[in-house]
């Protein structure tokens, strides 16, 4: 098992809107997220910077934001585009973080 954690940034006063969707995931994106080895998935917020803040450990190579030739990711993330800062491909702008400290 492997820790990733990744930034995304939120569009300001989406806060409310984007907890509710992902109180309300998609259960076939939720599936093939397990599926994928993605677990313990959870994602912060700084409402300062609107700076998402993302963990999850994966039990592959890849991640969540590995998937973006999954027709479910992409149906996800274009439905999710108006929230959040993407790609031209509706992904959001991600950056991988380094752990620089881990406790068991
Ligand atoms: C996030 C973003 C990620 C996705 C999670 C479920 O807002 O779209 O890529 O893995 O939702």
């Amino acid at each position: 098992m492997k820790r990733l954690s990744f930034i995304m940034k939120l569009k300001a006063g989406a806060k409310e809107e984007y907890t509710k969707r992902h109180n309300e995931i998609w259960p076939e994106l939720k599936e093939l997220l397990k599926k994928a080895g993605v677990s313990e998935y959870s994602i912060f917020l700084d409402d300062e910077t609107n700076t998402l803040f993302a963990f999850q450990k994966v039990s592959g190579d890849g991640g969540s934001q590995d998937l973006s030739q999954n027709p479910i990711v992409k149906k996800w993330w274009a439905y999710m585009a108006d929230l959040m800062d993407t790609n031209n491909d509706n992904s959001p702008i991600s950056k991988h973080l380094d752990e620089v400290f881990y406790m068991e």
